[in-house]
């Protein structure tokens, strides 16, 4: 009991302290808690009780006053909907994100092909591995399960997730991003089963979709660490997110990593397919497709649209992340990018995977822009847009486009009255 009291006196100091006298923090003081056993506001003898229906029982729902949600996004700068006339690009609601897993029912979605999911039956489903090898394999989703298994939690990133000066919140300019812990087979595993014929140097992975759905992708990716999914978050894949099986290439750009896989051809050469076609039209005038994903972070709190109660304390915090392996480093500033101070890692980075970051900030009221970059482990920074132009060897202006995925710094204004804005605007 003793450790309990002092502990929580503690805490108490740490948020005089924090609000630095100007702000009080935390409500009572440590003597009053000493020496009265407060009431507890919002205890449990006051709440309604609510009757568990047979859906909150069998499966679990959240609370109704949790209301976080995904929103249409416009992909790209292309707003959905799509060619075909369908919408379906929805963003992960980041403002709302604590930790590093994003809720399955809140991971972001892309397809190709608009808002029609195919509804796969796992007990027909196949997945065949064929072309340059010696034992061509076509396995069910069980047999799948039998072999020796991997879990490792990823990102995924569509090329899409551009951020500009018409968006308002982080959903809007960050939303294409998610993270789950994913379990299945290293695609390594299958292919040593198979038996991999040497002149084999890239492989086609295909969806059972109308349009397949199909990514050409280096051998030596597949070797590495490339995995066939048929878990997300501790049970079966959504359909959203390629139910049955899918492919996580990680740290590749989203579009390689192919839902409802069901066939894998190994090749002697790249081959262009639908993907790469769509990303390869003459108006984008430059390849929009790459593969390895830079390093990247963003601030989810504060961030667009949030309102600042007043001067004092803050726990800055936010998501980092890298194609190129492990989060190292994430650096933060709070006076537009004149000094960056060294954040706090909130996990343990692991390749390919978000990291969470904080910074204990103080403000003092006036007017001003914070921003995060992030390291990885092999030496890569996160760039300023003006860095970035200058790479190109091309003017900086205020709504300058990164070519390709946009992994530059993103900036959040926050105004005198507490109002957070997009900093590109
Ligand atoms: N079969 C299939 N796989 C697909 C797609 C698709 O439309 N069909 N979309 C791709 C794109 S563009 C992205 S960004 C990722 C998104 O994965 P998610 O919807 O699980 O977030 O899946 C990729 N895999
Ligand atoms: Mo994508």
């Amino acid at each position: 009991m003793d450790s309990k009291r002092s502990s929580r006196r503690e805490l108490l100091k740490l948020g005089a302290a924090l609000a630095g006298g100007t702000t009080v923090a935390l409500r009572g003081t440590a003597q009053a808690q000493e020496h009265n056993h407060p009431a507890t506001p919002g205890s449990e003898n006051a709440s309604p009780m609510i009757h568990g229906s047979k859906e909150q029982i069998e499966y679990g729902q959240r609370s109704k006053y949790v209301t976080s949600v995904r929103i249409a996004h416009p992909v790209g700068g292309r707003a959905s909907p799509d060619v075909f006339g369908k919408v379906f690009h929805v963003a992960t609601p980041l403002q709302d994100s604590v930790g590093v897993i994003t809720p399955s029912s809140l991971h972001y979605v892309a397809t190709t092909r608009g808002s029609y999911l195919p509804d796969i039956d796992p007990q027909q489903h196949t997945l065949t591995i064929h072309g340059l090898v010696d034992r061509p394999l076509t396995l069910t989703v069980d047999e799948l399960k039998r072999f020796p298994s991997v879990t490792r939690l990823h990102f995924i990133e569509c090329a899409g997730n551009r951020h500009n000066g018409q968006q308002k919140t982080v959903q809007e300019t960050h939303g294409m991003t998610s993270c789950s812990e994913w379990t299945g087979v290293l695609l390594s595993t299958l292919l040593k089963e198979c038996g991999l014929k040497s002149s084999a140097k890239w492989f086609v992975s295909e969806g059972a979709e109308e349009v397949k759905g199909a990514s050409s992708i280096p051998i030596a990716k597949g070797m590495d660490d490339c995995l066939i999914a048929y878990g997300q978050n501790g049970e079966p894949l959504r359909p959203q997110q390629g139910f049955p099986v899918r492919i996580m290439v990680p740290g590749f750009e989203g579009i390689y990593h192919t839902k409802f896989l069901r066939r894998i051809k190994l090749v002697d050469r790249f081959y262009m397919n639908y993907n790469e076609f769509g990303h390869l039209r003459p108006e984008d005038k430059e390849l929009a497709l790459g593969e390895q994903i830079g390093p990247k972070s963003v601030i989810t709190y504060p961030s667009g649209a949030q309102q600042l109660p007043g001067p004092g304390y803050y726990e800055i915090s936010g998501l980092a992340w890298s194609g190129g392996g492990a989060v190292k480093t994430v650096e933060v500033s709070t006076d537009g990018g004149k000094k960056w101070n060294r954040a706090q890692l909130k996990n343990t980075p692991q390749r390919m995977a978000h990291v969470r970051f904080a910074y204990e900030w103080r403000w003092d009221g006036t007017e001003t822009e914070i921003l995060s970059r992030c390291t990885d482990e092999i030496g890569q920074r996160q760039a300023m847009r003006e860095e970035i132009a200058n790479w190109w060897n091309v003017p900086f202006e205020r709504n300058y486009r990164v070519p390709g995925l946009d992994n530059s710094v993103m900036p959040w204004k926050i105004a005198r009255d507490g109002s957070v804005t997009n900093g590109l605007a």
